[in-house]
Parts: structure tokens; C-alpha cells; sequence
């Protein structure tokens, strides 16, 4: 990048924060129930989004009255895991302060919405109580670290998730103010080097990590700015491919945004994963566009130069020799719902949460059904990274009856989903969210229903197709990187894709830009009849 180079306002802000520390504190007890632009961007850093409710602001505006401002909060989780004591605090969390809701993100961790800036302190305070933690939920920093979710107990899921708790902690910012601003502590580290891995700025923009296995690509690994694939040759751990530059965040009209699936670039043996990390995050510093936030991510950074500038570059920063990739098996995306043995004689139970929104709904009691089942059990639990929730450590003996007391909450099991319902799932998009152009989750339950109708006239019905919904074009619930993504364009159109495979090795493309919500069900039925019609086992 060019000295000369204008930088972004954020990247002032991150400068002149003092390691995140800004206003936050001040702009905390004063009186307003917002906080300044400087916060708002050093607040995601801490794990928090400042937003409205967007149902009422335009009527309020018109009322003359201020927007209901919100606090969203995000906290970290690797690769999904929860105590079952983690979990209820969770849920009492979420009626202390929140709107009673807890949700699961598309990146195996909670959202929590609607929280007061009178209560943001208090909540992040009662997470860290439960020793959990939200420094790094949003910002540009390393992202909730993902792996496999499926508990079984055998020597490859444990060393995945292993290796995802000391990502998480080698990649977790250093800065004392987080301590200083919400528990009320001393700020311990002001002397040497405050950040060692980010320095002042931190990185250009986010950056995503996850860590997986061919046979298991539920978490998206191509998806990822740096993602670790782990290579075995008869049991034996023999070290990563690393694929780098995924990811998904475009701008409709903007053909210099697009989405990216990572490269394999190099294999790194058993003990160089956090070297791998270091230089990998190095080019990101050096090379990202700190100018431009909309191409600010590594993705352009590898498309703009390269793949083998990348590979040189990364050999550099690695400080030795990058290894020739290993051979890899096939990608696929096992089904983690439903039953199954864990290798120790317990079971895991999946369950569905659509959209991932624990809630109590007239005809389904996800939360209370869930807390009781997890309390009663003392069942540790994992998110997915397709919103849903796992039941850990289930005794044979237990499995009728943790079943039959969700049944008694109405919560639909793997057996009562359709295909259709099972592979389907939505970003958070409205009222939340300051970036949606159309719903999303909200349209969620009943399009699935209409869209089965269709599906089951085509006979497909029982075909297991990816649909996913998103309200704009940043794409969190990965509509990129499946067959179908529904992508928001204005308040009543959406953008369609198709294309892409099951198994994340292929992204979708744009066959339609602006289809009326209206019409979406009957455009679909023509692309249905026509794959149906046209469609080959031969491979793309
Ligand atoms: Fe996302 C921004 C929700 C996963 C790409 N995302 C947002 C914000 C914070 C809106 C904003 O910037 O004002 C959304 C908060 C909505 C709300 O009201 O709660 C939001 N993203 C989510 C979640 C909750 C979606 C969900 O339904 O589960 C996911 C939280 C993940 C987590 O726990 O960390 C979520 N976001 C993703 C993913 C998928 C993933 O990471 O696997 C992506 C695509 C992958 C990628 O990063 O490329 C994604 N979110 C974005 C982007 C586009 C980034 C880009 O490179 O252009 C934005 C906008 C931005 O960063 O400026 C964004
Ligand atoms: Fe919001 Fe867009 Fe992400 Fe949906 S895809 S949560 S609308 S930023």
C-alpha cells in the first residue's frame, strides 16, 4: 500500500483510542442513551454494535421523536462450547438485560439484542462473571474461531477443538481497557508491548480463522480469511493445509466486491500453526487496504496480487520454507442433528433452532424447553455454525427422556423438520440490523413452508438443498457459499443465486438482481422445473 494512501476514519480512531479505550467509559454514564461515531466504532471491538430499532425509527422520525436506540452484544465462544451452568446464566442473561432472546450466530457463539446503554455494563459484566468473555466479538480482529461442532470423542474432533481454544487465546486482544471499562479493573497492561500480535491499529478490518477436516466442512472452512485443514495418515496428526483469502461480504453494484473462496497455499507441520497465524496476519497488516473498509479484507489482498505474490509474501513472513500442500479427501458436511454416539458410550442430541433464535413462540417453547432439559441433565451444550444447538454428553438411558420432555415444550426435532426446513436458515437481518435491505429472519418460518410446496411438486422435496437467506449483501448467513442464496437488494426485492454446492467447495452465482418477494416463490419454481429437467450427475 502507498504511504501516501488516504486511511480510512476508523483507522484514526483505532490510533488515537489508546488501545480501544476512547470515551467508552464517560460516554457510558452520561445521560444519552447513544454513544459518538468514535465510540460506536470501538465499541465492536469490545464486542458490541450500537443500533435502533429500525420497525419504528421512520415513524418516530416523522413524530419528531429520537430513534429507540439498542445495544447488540457478541461474545466469544470457540467452537461453540458451553457449560451447562454456562448456558443457564446465559439464559438468565438474556432476561436480565436483553430482549429475553438468545441467539445463535452463523459463527457458533450468542447475540444477545435490544439491550439499554444503561445495561450494556451489566451484561458484558455478568458474561465475564460466567467466564466468558466479549473482547473481540465484532472489530478488526480475529473472529470467533470455529471448528466442527460434533462432541465425539475421538482423537481428531479433540485435537480440532484443541487447537481452536489456543487459536482463540493466542488471537484474543491483549488490551487492559477491556478490563479497565466493564469489570471495573486495573488496566495491567500499559507497559511493554500492548498488542503483540495487532500493534496500535490492529488489523485492516475482521479477519476469520476456522480449523476443520475434509470429511467435515460444516463450519464453511473455504469461507475463511486463514483456514487450517488438519491432514491425517492413519490416525496420526501430521500437520495443516492452510488455505487463505475466503470470504463472503459484497456491495450490490460494486463489481471490485466480491465474494472469495480461500486458496490452498501451503501445508504447515504439527508445530507451526501459530506461526502459520502470525504470517498470515502480518500480510494482512501490511498489505490490506486500510484506505478503503469496503476492500479492506485479505481476499482482495490475494485477488489484486496474486496467488503466487501470496505464496512468496507468506514464505517470507513464515521465516523458512512453505511446504507443498498434502494431498486432501473430499469435502463434506455431515449432518450433526438428530442422534448420535459420541465414541463414549453417551449420546449427542442436535437440535434444530430456527434461525437460531432461542424464544419462546406460541407454538414452539425453544428457551424454557431448552433451559429445562440442559439444567435437569446438566448437559454441556455446542453451537453450530448453522445456527443451531447441540445436547452433550447424553446417558443411553437418558435419550427418551430428554426427547420426550423437549416434545413437552413442542420443539420440533430433526424427525419433524422437512429438508427443506433442516438446510434453510436466515441472517439476523430487521429490526436489528443497520445494514438490512429487506428481512430475513423474519421471513424465515413462513417462506420455508411455501418453498416446500414447491420443492415437492418438483419431486425435490426430499433432495437435501441449501437455501439461505440474507437481508443485504454482506452476506453473514454464507448465502455465497451454498445451492441457493436469497440475498436482499431493496425493502421488497431480493438478488438470487444458484449454483453453489452442499458441501462449500463452490460458490453460487447471480441469476436474478431484483425479484419482488412476491414473485420469488414462483421464480424458483421455473429454476426448479428447469434443474430439474436439465440436471446431470456429471461434475461441474
Ligand atoms: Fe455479519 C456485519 C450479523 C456472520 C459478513 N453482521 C454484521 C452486523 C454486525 C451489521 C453491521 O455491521 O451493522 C450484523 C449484526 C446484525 C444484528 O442485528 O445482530 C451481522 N454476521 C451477523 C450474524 C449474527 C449473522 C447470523 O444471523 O448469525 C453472524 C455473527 C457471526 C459471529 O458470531 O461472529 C454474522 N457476517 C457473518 C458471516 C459468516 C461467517 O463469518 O461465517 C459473514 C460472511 C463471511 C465474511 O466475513 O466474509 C459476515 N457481517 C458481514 C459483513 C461483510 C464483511 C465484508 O467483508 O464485506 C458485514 C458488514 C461489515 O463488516 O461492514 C457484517
Ligand atoms: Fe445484517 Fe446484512 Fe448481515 Fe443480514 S447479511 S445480518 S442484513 S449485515
Amino acid at each position: 500500500m502507498s504511504d501516501e494512501k488516504k486511511l480510512s476514519k476508523v483507522e484514526a480512531i483505532k490510533v488515537e483510542s489508546g488501545y480501544l479505550k476512547g470515551n467508552i467509559a464517560a460516554e457510558l454514564a452520561d445521560e444519552n442513551p447513544y454513544v459518538s461515531d468514535a465510540s460506536y466504532e470501538l465499541l465492536k471491538f469490545h464486542g458490541s454494535y450500537q443500533g435502533y430499532d429500525r420497525d419504528t425509527a421512520t415513524k418516530r422520525k416523522k413524530a419528531g421523536l429520537e430513534k429507540e436506540w439498542e445495544f447488540m452484544v457478541r461474545m466469544i465462544c470457540p467452537g461453540g462450547f458451553l457449560t451447562s451452568d454456562q448456558y443457564l446464566k446465559l439464559d438468565k442473561i438474556a432476561e436480565d438485560f436483553a430482549n429475553g432472546t438468545l441467539r445463535i450466530t452463523t459463527r457458533e457463539t450468542f447475540q444477545f439484542h435490544c439491550i439499554s446503554k444503561g445495561n450494556l455494563k451489566n451484561h458484558i459484566k455478568a458474561l465475564n462473571e460466567n467466564l466468558l468473555s466479549t473482547l473481540g466479538g465484532c472489530g478488526d480482529v480475529v473472529r470467533n474461531v470455529m471448528c466442527s461442532p460434533a462432541p465425539y470423542k475421538n482423537a481428531v474432533q479433540e485435537k480440532l477443538f484443541d487447537d481452536v481454544q489456543k487459536i482463540a487465546k493466542f488471537c484474543a486482544p491483549q488490551t487492559g481497557t477491556y478490563h479497565e471499562i466493564w469489570l471495573d479493573g486495573e488496566n495491567l497492561a500499559t507497559s511493554g508491548e500492548v498488542e503483540p500480535l495487532y500493534g496500535k491499529t490492529y488489523l485492516p478490518r475482521k479477519f476469520k480463522i476456522a480449523v476443520g477436516v475434509p470429511e467435515d466442512n460444516s463450519v464453511d472452512l473455504l469461507t475463511h480469511d486463514l483456514a487450517f485443514i488438519a491432514i491425517y495418515e492413519n490416525e496420526k496428526f501430521l500437520g495443516y493445509n492452510i488455505c487463505v483469502g475466503g470470504g463472503l461480504g459484497m456491495t450490490h453494484n460494486k463489481p471490485e466486491t466480491f465474494p472469495r473462496l480461500a486458496t490452498p497455499i501451503a501445508f504447515v507441520g504439527p508445530d507451526e500453526m501459530f506461526k502459520a497465524i502470525e504470517a498470515v496476519i502480518k500480510l494482512q497488516s501490511d498489505h490490506g487496504d486500510r484506505g478503503n473498509r469496503k476492500r479492506a479484507r485479505l481476499k482482495y489482498v490475494v485477488a489484486d496480487n496474486g496467488v503466487e505474490w501470496t505464496r512468496k509474501m507468506l514464505a517470507e513472513y513464515f521465516d523458512g520454507e512453505l511446504q507443498e500442500l498434502r494431498p486432501m479427501g473430499e469435502f463434506l458436511v455431515p449432518d450433526h442433528m438428530g442422534w448420535h454416539e459420541q465414541g463414549d458410550g453417551k449420546w449427542f442430541l442436535g437440535v434444530p433452532v430456527s434461525s437460531g433464535r432461542i424464544e419462546d413462540r406460541v407454538d414452539e417453547k425453544v428457551r424454557t424447553g431448552l433451559r429445562e432439559a440442559i439444567g435437569k441433565y446438566k448437559l454441556p451444550v455446542r453451537l453450530t455454525s448453522d445456527q443451531n444447538i447441540i445436547l452433550c454428553d447424553i446417558e443411553e438411558g437418558q435419550k427418551n427422556d430428554v426427547a420426550s420432555d423437549l416434545k413437552g415444550y413442542d420443539i420440533k426435532l430433526l424427525e419433524e423438520l422437512t429438508l427443506v426446513d433442516r438446510n434453510m436458515f436466515a441472517c439476523v437481518s430487521l429490526p436489528t440490523c443497520g445494514k438490512a435491505l429487506a428481512e430475513a429472519e423474519r421471513i424465515k418460518i413462513p417462506f420455508a413452508v411455501e418453498l416446500e410446496k414447491v420443492m415437492e411438486k418438483h419431486g425435490i422435496k426430499e433432495e437435501r438443498i441449501g437455501v439461505r437467506l440474507a437481508g443485504c449483501p454482506n452476506g453473514c448467513s454464507r448465502p455465497y457459499s451454498t445451492e441457493i442464496g436469497i440475498v436482499g437488494r431493496t425493502p421488497d426485492n431480493y438478488a438470487i443465486f444458484i449454483g453453489g454446492d452442499f458441501e462449500g467447495t463452490r460458490l453460487n452465482f447471480k441469476v436474478l438482481d431484483r425479484v419482488p418477494y412476491a414473485n420469488l416463490l414462483d421464480v424458483l419454481d421455473l429454476l426448479f422445473e428447469k434443474y430439474v429437467a436439465d440436471r446431470s450427475d456429471e461434475a461441474f
